[in-house]
């Protein structure tokens, strides 16, 4: 794996990163602090709680925003751009142009489709079960917002059913998004490249592992997912189902090979309000 000396933010302190531990999206920005060695503090929030953190720094007050300096990234993708240009660029961007624009394309298409789908699909499994959700939710948050879950949760799981549009019928929808996005990329590697573009690794491949992660559960995901054998048995048939299919191969190839555990100054911590 490429490591460059971080001479730029050197002297520069940890960047806080906001998040949600269990989004995808967080995930995705998270795999590129931790590869490339932005070093950062997370701080954790509960659903609804985040928004006392984001509100007027990201579009809609979402998750992740990493705040570096002066600066303040408020997209994951604004934030893989940022930390590759920290480290000189060339690594999760190519720097050549024409590949350059196809690892843009990839990215953006995941965001747009796989990212939003396979959250759908998992959520609809995910929010009949209050306890595992609440459990989930709770992961590296401070004492003081692990202790308002209990009176936080039920509305946070009205707000994500209505928010992301969680039906039966839509899940069942969004799944067969997420195989249609599965079967592309089955398409792409299928002359049996190594990388999505190019000849290594690359944003394209990183955001799409990431956000498969709600339908494959990858071992090694700092995602705060609940444990495959604790979700109901019809969410788990599929996601061993996805597993065995050359794109789910190919991420849980990628989580294994490719995300190494988060930096040593890496750690969750809550948020403002913790
Ligand atoms: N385009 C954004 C999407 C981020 C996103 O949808 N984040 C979700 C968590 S997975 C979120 O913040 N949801 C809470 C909210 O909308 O307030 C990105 O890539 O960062």
């Amino acid at each position: 794996m490429t490591q460059l000396e971080p001479i730029a933010i050197r002297t520069t302190r940890p960047a806080v990163f906001i998040t949600i531990p269990l989004s995808h999206y967080c995930e995705k920005a998270r795999w590129g602090l931790d590869r490339l060695g932005l070093p950062y503090r997370e701080q954790a929030h509960a659903p609804l709680l985040h928004r006392l953190a984001t509100t007027g720094k990201s579009v809609g007050g979402t998750v992740p925003v990493l705040l570096h300096g002066r600066r303040s990234l408020c997209d994951s993708t604004e934030i893989l751009r940022y930390a590759d240009a920290c480290f000189g660029g060339d690594l999760l961007y190519p720097r050549e142009a024409a590949l350059r624009a196809v690892v843009e394309d990839l990215v953006l298409g995941f965001d747009k489709e796989l990212g939003v789908h396979s959250r759908r699909w998992a959520y609809a499994h995910l929010l009949a079960e209050t306890k595992l959700l609440r459990a989930v939710w709770a992961q590296g948050l401070k004492p003081l917002q692990a202790s308002l879950l209990p009176l936080i949760t039920p509305i946070a799981v009205r707000l994500v059913r209505s928010g992301y549009r969680v039906t039966p019928e839509t899940a069942r929808r969004s799944l067969d998004r997420v195989n249609a996005v599965f079967r592309g990329v089955a398409a792409v590697l299928a002359d049996e490249r190594p990388f999505l573009a190019g000849n290594r690794f690359s944003a394209a491949d990183l955001t799409f592992a990431a956000l498969a992660s709600p339908v494959l559960f990858p071992a090694n995901c700092g995602a705060a997912l609940p444990r495959l054998e604790a979700v109901p048995a019809r969410m788990r048939d599929e996601v061993l189902r996805l597993r065995e299919t050359a794109a789910g191969r190919f991420a849980l190839r990628l989580y294994l090979n490719e995300r190494r555990a988060s930096a040593p100054t890496a750690h969750v911590s809550s948020g403002t309000i913790g």
